[in-house]
């Protein structure tokens, strides 16, 4: 930086001389007047000083390289920032604020049909592309698979495709048959599950099939009186069937009117549906049927619309309050990908029941067998 002064009479021409000299980016500092000596008796002439900044190069683009270092150690403290944030952010999303508590991320399975040829690897892949999981697929397919001595690679032996699923299912998965198949005596079954599955709805199936169809005598109770109008909805089932129906809230009340039934072929037993995160809510059903663990046959309804890794959450959840007899599916008119079906049995060991099929009452219930599941995984 230099400091210039300029002399002369017309200010404006000293400003544009010192900008033709200098450049437009000087800097006015200021100008002073100086009066010149007087000459005899001549005034003296008003003369101008004008003080001018110069700003070299280097000044010029100084700034400009300030701005960017400004902002590279600006973008560099953001990326400290977010380095040493972000995982803490991440923790942070997954509280239950934001998003429920059980939420993980998952794994993905990976098994390599490599091993498979011909038909056993064509059965593979469509059982997989109706989710079925893979390694539940292999379990199931190896069954009736010899090994190819051409390519030395599993492949179905003088089975058809449908019936070395049926012989994979057969040997992986128990069925109970109808409630109705074992010696005479009361039996009691309780409906649990997640809210919404289709307890109510498929309890009284199964009621309309004991009453009408095998003339045995049955009695509903409810245990769901949270849920406005759920008493009213069973008690409305219970009537048409003409079967006695209690709703209860209290175990020994429960245990005193079980005592009273002892007499009937049937208990079936409704109780509210509860998310298999809700552990409060559910300790509260394992409270009401606390001392009927033995006798109760605890029924764990799940909709086949639920996604593998939810509905073995369900089960894992629900077995540890309740022993399962058995899982009883619902709504498979709802879903073009059953895997489930399998999935569930082959991986929790649990047998199944009965399935449901649709909203009809008594109509859309079937009792469960492997030929019913083969035929819903591959659709003939
Ligand atoms: N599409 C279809 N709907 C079904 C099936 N089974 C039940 N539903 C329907 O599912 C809805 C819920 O059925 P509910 O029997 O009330 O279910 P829930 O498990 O008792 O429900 P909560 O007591 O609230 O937990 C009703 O609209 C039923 O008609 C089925 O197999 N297919
Ligand atoms: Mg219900």
């Amino acid at each position: 930086m230099e400091i210039k002064v300029y002399e002369g009479y017309d200010l404006e021409e000293l400003i544009q001389k010192a900008k033709e000299e200098l450049g437009d980016d000087i800097k006015i500092l200021h100008y002073e007047t100086v009066e010149e000596k007087k000459f005899f008796f001549f005034k003296g002439k008003k003369k101008y000083k004008l003080f001018v900044e110069t700003v070299d190069d280097e000044e010029l683009v100084e700034p400009v390289v300030k701005f960017e270092e400004l902002l590279e150690k600006v973008e560099e403290l953001i990326d400290r920032k977010i380095k040493t944030n972000l995982p803490r952010l991440a923790q942070n999303m997954a509280t239950p604020d934001s998003l429920p508590p059980h939420i993980q991320p998952n794994g993905t399975a990976t098994v390599n049909f490599g091993e498979f040829t011909g038909d056993a690897l064509h059965l593979l892949n469509q059982l997989v592309s109706k989710d079925v999981l893979p390694d539940v697929a292999v379990k199931l397919v190896k069954e009736g698979c010899g090994l190819d001595i051409d390519t030395n690679k599993w492949d179905l032996n003088t089975v058809t495709e449908r019936e070395a699923l049926i012989k994979g299912i057969n040997k992986h998965i128990k069925f109970t048959g109808a409630f109705d198949r074992t010696e005479d005596g009361l039996k009691i079954f309780a409906f649990i599950g997640p809210t919404g599955v289709g307890k109510t709805t498929n309890l009284f199936k199964i009621a309309s099939q004991l009453v009408i169809d095998k003339k045995k005598k049955v009695a509903v109770i409810s245990t769901d009186t949270f849920k406005v109008g759920a008493s009213h909805q069973a008690r409305t089932y219970a009537n048409i069937l003409n079967i006695p129906f209690y709703s209860i809230s209290e175990s020994k009340k429960l245990r005193n009117t079980i005592e009273e039934l002892k007499t009937f072929d049937f208990i079936l037993i409704d109780t509210v549906g509860r998310s298999h995160y809700d552990y409060w809510r559910l300790g509260e059903i394992k409270e009401i049927l606390s001392g009927l663990e033995e006798e109760i046959n605890h029924v764990l309804t799940i909709s086949c619309n639920y996604k593998n890794d939810d509905a073995l959450e369900v089960v894992y959840k629900y077995q540890t309050f309740f022993p399962i007899h058995s899982i009883f599916f619902t709504k498979i008119d709802e879903t073009l990908k059953p895997g489930i079906l399998l999935n569930l049995p082959v991986e929790t060991k649990l047998p199944v029941s009965y399935i449901s099929t649709g909203q009809r009452v008594p109509e859309d219930l079937k009792i469960l067998t492997p030929e019913a599941i083969a035929t819903y995984i591959l659709g003939s």
